[in-house]
């Protein structure tokens, strides 16, 4: 019997994930407007780490200048009803735009707003506002998450805002950033680990060399971001990887390697990874689940944010 992408879901199935991450994104959903965009302020403000300014670099902002100096420009009236409008995923010309930008410039369009606020050129959240009870019941649970997985909340919920018609809207492209020569790279090494597609995997990322990694897939072999579908082919993989990949930072540290039915090699390996908005203030705890098909190509790999840090150690041995 051979795998399938959906069989290959399942390697490793003792590894256990931050599920509490989708069930709060569920919960927040439910809440009025009003009360999400407290709470993310109250979350956002209470978090611990600011977001490096320079991290706007890896953000390609000039897709989203057009928005934000319109809404600048707005009375503090219109401003509450455009943010408003995006948690509600109304059908304006704004969430539509917002649809189109890739995760770091939607990340980075809130920065500025937030940034705005603060200035008071955009409405504030008003003083003294009170959350509902189940508002402060949400951000009583955001609270209590380590920092990688807080982060892992409002990025879910910032990613998701807009209106995105059904028919799949055109994404902007985010220009091509040139891979860092062969020089440079720094080498990877994972206790445990001596397989080279997951070595070079890990060093490709890290130089942005996303057409190195994506060749080390097979042509139908899928990547399974964090509570997300996989995304099959290397076409879609390396389209992925240009959008939601440019500055992120791959830190493996063990893993284990075993033969797996068919010829397959099953291979599992924790550590962290760190993205360009808090540089390496904070390190999200994550699983890489790989199946490597008896060719030694990438069938399969699923990427995990791990419940707890005692994870990084779980390897699946029988205690
Ligand atoms: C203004 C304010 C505060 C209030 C207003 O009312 C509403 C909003 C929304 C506000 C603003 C909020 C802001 C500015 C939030 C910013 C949040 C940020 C910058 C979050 C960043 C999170 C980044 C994360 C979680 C990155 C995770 C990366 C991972 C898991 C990468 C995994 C991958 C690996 C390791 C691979 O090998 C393959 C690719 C893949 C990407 C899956």
């Amino acid at each position: 019997m051979s795998f399938t992408i959906e069989s290959a879901r399942s390697i490793f199935p003792e590894t256990e994930v931050a599920n509490a991450i989708p069930a709060i994104v569920e919960s927040f959903n439910q809440l009025s407007a009003e009360d999400q965009l407290a709470l993310l302020w109250f979350a956002y403000t209470e978090m611990g780490v600011t977001i490096t300014p320079a991290a706007m670099g890896a953000a390609n902002m000039v897709f989203a200048e057009k928005t934000l100096t319109q809404i600048k420009q707005m009375s503090a009236r219109e401003q509450t009803q455009v943010m408003c409008d995006l948690i509600n995923h109304a059908d304006t010309p704004i969430c539509r735009t917002y649809s189109s930008f890739g995760t770091n410039v939607k990340l980075g369009f809130w920065y500025q707003l937030g940034e705005w606020m603060k200035q008071g050129i955009v409405a504030p959240i008003p003083e003294g506002y009170k959350l509902s009870a189940q508002a402060s019941d949400v951000l009583q649970t955001i609270r209590q998450l380590e920092g990688g997985q807080q982060l892992t909340v409002l990025q879910n919920i910032v990613v998701n805002m807009g209106y995105a018609p059904t028919v799949s809207a055109q994404k902007v492209k985010e220009p091509v950033v040139p891979p860092k020569d062969i020089a440079p790279r720094a080498k990877v090494s994972i206790e445990g680990i001596d397989n080279l597609t997951v070595l070079s995997y890990m060093e490709n990322m890290n130089a942005f060399d996303f057409q190195g990694a994506v060749a080390l897939f097979a042509e139908n072999g899928a990547l399974q971001p964090p509570f997300q579908d996989p995304i099959v082919g290397q076409e879609n993989i390396l389209a992925y990887m240009r959008e939601e990949c440019y500055g992120l930072k791959l830190i493996p540290e063990r893993g284990i390697s075993e033969p797996a039915e068919g010829g397959f090699t099953q291979v599992k390996v924790t550590g962290k990874v760190q993205t360009p908005w808090f540089g390496d203030s904070v390190g999200i705890n994550l699983a890489w689940r790989f199946l490597l098909n008896p060719q030694g190509k990438i069938f399969f790999v699923a990427i995990d944010v791990l419940a707890t840090p005692q994870e990084l150690l779980n390897m699946g041995f029988i205690q």
